[in-house]
């Protein structure tokens, strides 16, 4: 029986990806899988992509909602890495079939205009650093079967992440209160779920300052220009060629994906 490590993991999820097939989680085969090793292999496959010729551009967090830790049973958040191959552009359709399951969810998106750098970041030290805030739908497509994961294994696999489209309207934070700025999710024009800010571990400058402190225990920090995806406001909505997922935002405009 081959031996998991860092390498064999990173391998295996890169083929799930591209070749867009699921599978059981690696905590199935490798139940000694820790949360500090998952990370390694998330590096490991970020690594590989910059190899590849990928640009990071950001970073995303996930698990920062009550209702995403309780659809997902994992009550810590975590984060991950976005590169400029997952950006769709706004009105550019979703290729379902390009992908495994994929899933869509409303997110508050940080664009940072300085560095931000752990540990000890607070709420407040993290909105100093934010530039302008936009609305966002992310999609995320799970490597393991019907999104059955640890938190060591969705970790390892980057957070799920697959693709993410920004809103064209930014504000600058001192503009809004996050915390009461709301969301209404429609599927096919139907009103599926709300949320507001505050969803997001209170307020989303709160899932900024987690992953500055995060990142900082790596010996990472976030980098100005960068975006911040803060975590699904509400549950993911499935995907259907032919459906389309909206999120309308008070104050920061709508997204729309259409969905082949
Ligand atoms: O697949 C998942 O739901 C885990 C990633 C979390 C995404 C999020 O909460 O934004
Ligand atoms: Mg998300």
């Amino acid at each position: 029986m081959t031996e998991w490590n860092v390498e064999r993991a990173a391998t295996v999820l890169a083929d799930a990806e591209a070749g867009r097939t699921d599978r059981g989680p690696l905590t199935d085969e490798w139940p000694g899988l820790d949360l500090a090793t998952g990370y390694r292999i998330q590096d490991e496959i970020l690594r590989r992509k910059v190899e590849a010729g990928e640009h990071i551009v950001g970073v995303k967090l996930g698990l920062t909602s009550r209702a995403k830790q309780q659809r997902m049973g994992i009550d810590s958040p975590l984060t991950g890495w976005l590169t400029d191959v997952m950006v769709l552009p706004a009105g550019a359709p979703l290729v379902t079939r390009e992908l495994i399951h994929p899933r869509v969810e409303p997110e508050i998106v940080f664009v940072l205009g300085e560095r931000l750098s752990g540990p000890a970041v607070t709420a407040a030290r993290a909105m100093e650093a934010v530039s302008h805030v936009y609305a966002g739908l992310e999609v995320i497509d799970s490597r393991y079967t019907d999104f059955r994961f640890s938190l060591p294994d969705v970790v390892a696999d980057n957070a799920s992440a697959s693709r993410y489209v920004v809103g064209s309207v930014g504000r600058k934070p001192s503009e809004l209160d996050l915390a009461l700025e709301a969301c209404l999710l429609e599927v096919d024009g139907e009103v599926v779920d709300s949320a507001t800010g505050a969803a997001v571990q209170g307020h989303p400058a709160e899932a900024l300052a987690l992953a500055a402190n995060s990142l900082a225990r790596r010996g990472l920090a976030l980098e100005a220009g960068w975006l911040v995806l803060t975590g699904g406001m509400t549950d993911a909505a499935f995907t259907r060629p032919g459906g389309t997922i909206a999120v309308h935002f008070t104050n920061l405009g709508s997204v729309t994906i259409g969905c082949e």
